[in-house]
């Protein structure tokens, strides 16, 4: 039978009800992951008025629910209490900046303390009485719309504390730095961080340190030789976020991004699909940083109002400098995996150009799936025209109901029983004119749902992986709308939000396809997920 809600995930984080929006905050303190978020208590769209919401975990998989963290309630953030983001202060003593609107509806900076730091859960949180402690002015030339979401900070070898807050000027994005020796005085430095024309606001900065020598991660404050730095902004106007990977030079407190990595439309991602406002933080307890995302709906407002609540929280993910030094890759947490259960080991075949075969045996509105391409054969590879530069584009001309070459080959997710409804995530491959080996991989949401008031934008990524002397992998987190994907061992992301009217809980099914004219072979495995307890009740809980 369907239930009642079958666009609810099972192992995504959301609250019961209502909108949320950005990460915010996420830390650890006493081994206990806080997750901290923008939320609507008051329905199912964004209000400027928004809370941080707050909940905690043992594991980053399940999590209980807390009070609000942070409400409107003082003039510098009784209209609003927008993204920011913690630090943890030497002696262990966690402090949370954010954006306050003001009783004048300005953008303004304020700090928050726990009240007791005996307590793991930080269950309360002070508001300094000093706040706001930075303000746009006409001096400072900051205009008071755009002024927000700041950065962790990190503390440089001189001891003053630094960190970025998102802005911009005409249409230049800005990162302003500011700088304090005790935490409480904040200048601003008069040079920009980073900026970077024709981008718009800069939302939710993040900036933060990685090892270029070993699979760990840093705490915000490390620099030194093996050190690289990445500097995110999430850009307002188009909802896309983008990374660059460079130096950060700390003589002229500069972020340099190294050559090739400026953001433009086609610049690196760390999601090509529906995810904004990320934010990360350094899990001292396993040396890793974590990436937190918000995947916002692509339903119609009034679906969301019938189902009751919008926006998840995309599965954290640890995040690594790649071998190559020129991008990141991402993985879910390997926590996630506790949830695996009823393993389908997938028959090594290879799936011939034109077959479909479906994965039995899992709970395919609910499940993992890991698999890996062989290629032996590259005869029939499409050329690659030298104007196919955007790969989303390429991934909508060339959808999953396009026969080509060398792929498409992937998975089809979501699926109802005579594939009225399918989500494709796959693979093609070119031959660029330099003989050299393009991936695309797309997620094609045109045939997701009959429901026609969905956005069913296709989206998609060249993949550095070269599929002559490489396997080629694809790991997909499917849970009942939202379809979470890493190709290349996590060289690229794309999340999809989906509604399927027929492919729904048990009547959904998975698949292996391959709609080329090369054979493929393919290993692998799929797994249904288990439930994560995730914000519910006691009452649920005992049910
Ligand atoms: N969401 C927050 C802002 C931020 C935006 C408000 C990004 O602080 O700039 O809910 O989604």
């Amino acid at each position: 039978c369907q239930a009642k809600e079958p666009y609810r995930t099972g192992y995504h984080f959301q609250p019961p009800k209502n909108w949320i929006n950005d990460p915010n905050g996420p830390l650890i303190y006493k081994n206990v992951y806080h997750h901290f978020y923008q939320y609507n208590p008051h329905g199912v769209a964004w209000s400027p008025n928004i809370v941080w919401a707050h909940s905690t975990s043992n594991d980053l998989v399940n999590w209980i629910p807390h009070d609000d963290a942070l409400n409107p309630s003082e003039p510098f953030d009784i209209n609003g209490c927008w993204s920011g983001s913690a630090t943890i202060l030497p002696g262990e003593k966690p402090a949370i900046f954010y954006t306050g609107i003001n009783s004048e509806n300005e953008q303004v900076q304020n700090l928050a303390f726990p009240k007791n730091l005996s307590d793991p859960f930080l269950r309360e949180w002070v508001k300094i009485p000093q706040n706001p402690l930075m303000i746009p002015t006409e001096a400072n030339q900051i205009n008071a719309d755009s002024f927000r979401d700041p950065s962790t900070a990190w503390l440089g070898s001189d001891n003053r504390w630094r960190l970025v807050i998102g802005s911009k000027q005409n249409q230049t994005g800005l990162a302003i730095l500011y700088m304090s020796e005790d935490f409480l005085h904040w200048t601003r430095v008069n040079h920009t961080f980073h900026s970077a024309k024709e981008n718009g606001m800069w939302e939710c900065p993040d900036f933060f340190p990685v090892s270029n020598s070993s699979p760990i991660g840093l705490d915000t404050s490390t620099n030194g030789p093996d050190v690289k730095h990445v500097l995110k902004v999430s850009l307002f106007d188009t909802a896309k976020e983008y990374y660059t990977i460079g130096t950060y030079n700390l003589d002229k407190d500069l972020y340099n991004p190294d050559k090739g990595s400026e953001e433009s439309d086609l610049g690196l991602r760390y999601d090509y699909g529906k995810f904004y406002a990320s934010k990360s933080f350094f899990d001292s307890a396993k040396n890793r940083r974590i990436l937190w995302g918000w995947s916002n709906e692509s339903s119609s407002a009034n679906d969301d109002i019938k189902k009751g609540w919008s926006g998840l929280q995309t599965i954290p993910r640890t995040i690594l400098l790649d071998e190559s030094g020129k991008q990141l890759v991402q993985w879910p947490i390997e926590e996630l995996e506790k949830l695996r259960t009823k393993q389908v080991r997938l028959p090594r075949i290879v799936i011939e150009g034109g077959s479909l075969h479906e994965v039995l045996g899992v709970t395919a509105a609910q499940a993992d799936i890991e698999v890996t391409f062989e290629i032996s054969d590259f005869e029939k590879t499409e050329v690659l025209d030298p104007s196919w530069t955007d790969p989303q584009i390429l991934c909508s001309k060339k959808d999953a109901s396009v026969y080509g070459g060398l792929g498409p080959f992937g998975l089809l997710v979501l699926a109802s029983e005579s594939l009225q409804e399918y989500t494709a995530v796959f693979y093609r491959i070119f031959k660029s004119h330099n003989n050299k080996y393009v991936v695309l991989m797309c997620s094609d949401q045109s045939r997701s749902s009959l429901n026609e008031n969905n956005d069913k934008t296709t989206y998609g990524a060249f993949v550095d992986v070269d599929p002559v002397h490489e396997k080629l992998s694809l790991r997909s987190l499917i849970d009942h709308s939202i379809v979470e994907s890493f190709g290349g061992e996590g060289k690229a992301c794309i999340t999809a939000r989906v509604y399927p009217t027929l492919a729904v809980d048990g009547y959904t099914s998975l698949y292996t396809f391959n709609y080329g004219k090369e054979g493929v072979k393919i290993t692998g495995s799929a797994w249904s997920m288990r439930t994560a307890k995730i914000n519910r009740s006691r009452k649920e809980e005992n049910e």
